[in-house]
């Protein structure tokens, strides 16, 4: 039920983080991988950490803002690999700016990377879906699809509407057997959260850090690797009726009212 053997997963931003983490799994379950990055570096990188994990990637250079460029990689994996079964959005950016202070092109940029690329990229990849007779489309939220916090304000507006296009492609493509699921995940230790747990000058943690384990039950930091096992569900046929639905693997922030003075 939760094998993807023969299935062709194109994971955005993977070379390293949440995406590399969500495609190791992937492999693990039988899935091919694809995946690209903005950079030939980035991409040469990822290739050399699937080969140590024994795994044999796909890599391309492709910038998830640039439709021609996205449509190019589409066009190329179906030539290359096959038709993509499960996509992915995990490509994603933010700018911890306070608002007032923010320029109308630094939101853009936001917005750009994601929300409008996992638009780019589902509408690219749907099409080949729709006529196979079914595919998974995975979007990779956060809490700020429901919370907002100081300076994340391009980035909320952004994983906010990510959360409501994951609902209208479920909505739209149903029909087709397509399921278009989301991961909400919490706090995650990757390279983009590295700045909110940099020790400080007297090697005590850094306050932001302090305060995300005592807003999570879990009382920690989440793991790229927490993601796998929800990632592989929702690309599985065990949620072939699960259609629409954010799936927040946030260790319990959600829930809480934060610890108790
Ligand atoms: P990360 O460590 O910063 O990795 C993001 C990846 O996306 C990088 O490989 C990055 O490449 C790539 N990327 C950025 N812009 C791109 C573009 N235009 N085209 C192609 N690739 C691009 O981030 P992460 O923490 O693994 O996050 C992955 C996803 O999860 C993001 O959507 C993020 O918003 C979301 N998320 C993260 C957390 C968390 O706590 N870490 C929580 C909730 C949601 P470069 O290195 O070249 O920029
Ligand atoms: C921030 C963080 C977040 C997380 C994540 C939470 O500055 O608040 O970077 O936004 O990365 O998306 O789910």
């Amino acid at each position: 039920m939760f094998s993807l053997k023969g299935k062709i997963a194109l994971i955005t931003g993977a070379s390293y983080g949440i995406g590399f983490a969500i495609a190791k799994a992937f492999a693990n379950a039988g899935a091919t991988i694809v995946f690209n990055d903005i950079k030939q570096e980035l991409v040469d990188k990822g290739l050399t950490a699937y080969e140590a994990e024994g795994i044999k990637a796909h890599g391309y250079v492709c910038d998830v803002t640039d439709e021609d460029a996205v449509n190019a990689l589409v066009a190329t994996v179906e030539k290359e690999v096959g038709v993509i079964d499960i996509l992915v959005n995990n490509a994603g950016i933010i700018k911890r700016i306070p608002m007032h202070e923010m320029s109308a092109a630094e939101f853009r940029q936001v917005i750009d990377v994601d929300l409008n690329a996992p638009f780019i990229c589902a509408k690219a990849v749907i099409p080949s879906m729709m006529k196979k007779g079914g595919g998974k489309i995975i979007n990779i939220c956060s809490m700020m699809s429901e919370l907002g916090r100081e300076t994340v304000s391009a980035y909320a507006a952004a994983k906010g509407g990510l959360k409501m296009l994951t609902r209208n492609i479920a909505s739209e493509y149903g029909e087709y057997n397509i399921q278009c699921n989301g991961i909400g995940p919490g706090y995650i230790a990757t390279p983009q959260t590295a700045p909110l747990r940099e020790l400080q000058a007297d090697g005590s943690r850094h306050p932001f850090d302090s305060f995300i384990i005592a807003k999570t039950p879990a009382a920690r930091w989440g793991n790229p690797e927490d993601l796998a096992g929800p990632a592989v569900f929702l690309a599985s046929e065990a949620s072939n009726f699960v259609n629409g639905h954010i799936l927040y693997v946030d260790g319990g922030i959600l829930a809480y009212i934060g610890k108790q003075p």
